[in-house]
């Protein structure tokens, strides 16, 4: 029997830009106006913030059927936030999906780039401070010596060649998030953003890395604890010990350069839509900013 297609046709070929939030709300209308300027629709999925960003998020649905909430009882981590808004936009049929801190941290004018790799490759694509091209602005050297050693250690442990590993601007395409089995990822915090690459890159899935320049949050404050820094910490072996039981591939490039199962080949694209960063993610446990 044919299957009935439930996808709104208005979804079909369409971004959604899902923005977990918890007390952003001065930072949360410029973003959402600027992402809907980049003509992707928006979700904001809030954890009941005490600050009132959930009512901001609902004025802004009032106004723009673009713009969707998802709200949660209280504060129930990063990693499920991001579950949450992948699975709402995979059952309302869009055909990416993009994960973006709500601090102002990435940027909307990097969208085209990253739509445009992930729309070309078909895999996941990683906005990323640590291929060429890439940068930070208002980290003092603790922060960026901080960052670049947690990929450095994620990198060398599960033997992956992921440049930035911990960074939260991400886009799947759908196809991608239907083959990766959401119920299975066990961290609820931000450890799940190294699990979810993990099980793609496991899954075969292309993973690619667009240069952003990201630059510390405008308003509010971090919400990282060291409990959440040591839950990360303590999920990296436990990922590599599973990686022993399951022979999987991996497939990671850095734009342009595409390299498929050891023997590299060239897109047909150049480095002018934004992707700039040739040759730099090849080999095993390979050095990038972090690891020089
Ligand atoms: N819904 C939801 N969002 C969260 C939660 N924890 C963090 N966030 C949001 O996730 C995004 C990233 O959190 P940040 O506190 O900026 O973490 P970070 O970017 O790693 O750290 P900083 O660089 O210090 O800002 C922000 O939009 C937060 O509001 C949570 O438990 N639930
Ligand atoms: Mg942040």
């Amino acid at each position: 029997m044919p299957k009935v297609r439930t996808t709104p046709i208005a979804a079909q070929d369409r971004a959604l830009v899902i923005l977990p939030t918890f007390n952003e709300k001065p930072n949360l209308e410029a973003l959402v106006l600027a992402i809907r300027g980049e003509g992707c629709d928006v979700l904001v999925v809030d954890d009941n913030s005490p600050d009132g960003t959930g009512e901001l998020a609902d004025r802004l649905a009032g106004s723009d059927p673009g713009v969707l909430v998802e709200h949660r009882a209280g504060k129930l981590g990063l990693g499920t936030a991001h579950i949450a808004g992948l699975k709402r936009g995979t059952e309302l049929g869009y055909a990416l999906l993009v994960t973006m801190d709500a601090d102002g941290s990435h940027q909307p004018r990097h969208l085209g780039p990253i739509l445009a790799a992930a729309r070309r490759t078909g895999g996941v694509v990683i906005g990323s401070r640590y291929v060429s091209g890439g940068s930070i602005v208002g980290w003092n050297a603790r922060r960026k010596l901080l960052s670049h050693s947690a990929n450095l250690y994620v990198r060398t442990i599960l033997g992956i060649r992921v440049h930035d590993c911990t960074s939260g601007y991400r886009c799947y395409p759908r196809r991608v998030i239907e083959r990766v089995d959401l119920d299975r990822i066990i961290c609820d915090g931000y450890a799940f953003l190294i699990e979810l690459l993990y099980r793609c890159l496991k899954a075969g899935v292309p993973v690619t890395e667009v240069p952003i320049r990201f630059q510390d949050r405008i308003a509010g404050t971090s919400k990282v604890s060291s409990t959440e820094i040591t839950k990360a910490l303590k999920l990296v072996p436990r990922l590599r010990w599973q990686r022993a039981t399951h022979h999987g591939r991996e497939v990671v490039s850095a734009e342009p350069e595409i390299e498929l199962h050891g023997s590299t080949a060239l897109p047909s694209v150049q480095a002018g839509d934004g992707a700039v960063t040739p040759g730099s993610a090849t080999g095993d446990g390979g050095s990038g900013p972090a690891g020089s």
